[in-house]
């Protein structure tokens, strides 16, 4: 009798640890995204999510929780740093409160598969770990320069008189171009515009068709500048406590998931000509295509945006202050990073 129930207890504690063992090996990351559920970041993300829960049974699988009603955008970096969420689909200017540094990733000038090779991707993820806390995994956008989107006409890059709606990664540009700038989450251009409490915004070249922008949008100013930073990252621990199949399966998909990256530069040429299409004409600022402009005649429609350019010396200029603006403000946030990354991150 004795005897049975030993061997009872001995099988059933062989039976936990058996189920123990097998559950151990799957883990279940809670993700959550700073951009809406409908845009086209998450709904780039979405098959990639289900692709590797299918494949993934027994090892990993990812449970999409939701965009920012579940957490606001500016607070989801913390949520990550602190392991309330595992996992995020994030862009560096919403978690500014994390590190400063989070910013500083937009000045890319090289694609992400260059900085995996020349140090750049381990020199993020020694400030990411350091200071955020956090696993910097994959960057899942590239190849969408920033623009400003506006409802008043300008004939040279200046923004006095403006409004413009911002993030971190606009402030000092658009303020060295004289614009009186308000910071919101994407969620809230829509009624800012609508209500008039901005003229205009700063937005990646694609995306503005997803929450109807376009509706309230006249004009984009070219050229565009920097690079829009969408990634995931992880909270540390989380990553760390990953088993080593857990981690190799992992980054697979997460090199798979940018190796898809192609896709951003058709995606931008296609947004562009949408946009074209909704409004109308590119107004640009040299005598010979102004006359040419002055001539058509054009109508804005009520989706009409045009597009706002200048000549090549005055776009060169434009640009090169819109960098040399990103790398001085992130010199004064943290210069030791700054002056790390930039020679890591420029052409
Ligand atoms: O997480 C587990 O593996 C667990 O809680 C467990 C432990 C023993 C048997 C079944 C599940
Ligand atoms: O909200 C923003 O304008 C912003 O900062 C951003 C960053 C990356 C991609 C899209 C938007």
């Amino acid at each position: 009798m004795k005897r049975r129930l030993l061997t009872q207890a001995t099988a059933l504690v062989l039976a936990l640890g058996a189920s123990s063992a097998t559950l151990a090996q799957e883990v279940t990351l809670r993700l959550i995204s700073g951009f809406a559920e409908n845009g086209i970041y998450v709904q780039r993300l979405q098959p990639w999510i289900n692709k590797v829960n299918a494949e993934g049974k027994g090892v990993l699988q990812i449970n999409f929780i939701g965009g920012p009603r579940a957490i606001p955008s500016f607070e989801l970096g913390n949520a990550v740093k602190t392991g309330v969420v595992d996992m995020a689909l994030n862009t560096g200017a919403f978690y500014t409160n994390v590190m400063p540094e989070a910013d500083f990733l937009k000045l890319t000038q090289i694609p992400v598969a260059e900085q995996r090779k020349n140090g750049a991707f381990d020199a993020i993820n020694k400030v990411w770990n350091e200071k955020g806390n956090m696993q910097y995994l994959a960057r899942i956008v590239e190849n969408q320069p920033f623009h400003i989107y506006t409802n008043k006409k300008v004939d040279k890059p200046d923004l006095a008189g403006q409004k413009i709606r911002i993030t971190p990664v606009y402030r000092d540009f658009f303020q060295a171009l004289n614009a009186s700038v308000i910071t919101t989450p994407p969620g809230e251009v829509y009624t800012a515009l609508e209500r008039g409490v901005v003229d205009g915004y700063g937005w990646p070249i694609g995306g503005i068709f997803d929450f109807n922008w376009h509706e309230k949008t006249k004009f984009r100013i070219d050229p565009g500048f920097y690079d829009a930073e969408v990634s995931l990252i992880m909270n540390l621990p989380a990553y760390k406590k990953l088993t080593d199949a857990q981690r190799n399966y992992l980054q697979k998909h997460l090199l798979a998931l940018e190796a898809e990256n192609t896709f951003w530069a058709r995606y931008g040429a296609e947004e562009t000509a949408r946009q074209t299409k909704a409004g109308i004409q590119t107004i640009s600022f040299d005598a010979a295509t102004s006359k040419a402009f002055r001539d058509k005649a054009y109508d804005i429609g009520w989706a009409g945006i045009q597009t706002i350019s200048f000549d090549a010396a005055t776009s060169k200029a434009f640009r090169d202050k819109a960098y040399d603006i990103g790398w001085a403000g992130a010199a004064k946030q943290s210069p030791e990073v700054a002056a790390r990354f930039k020679a890591l991150f420029s052409k």
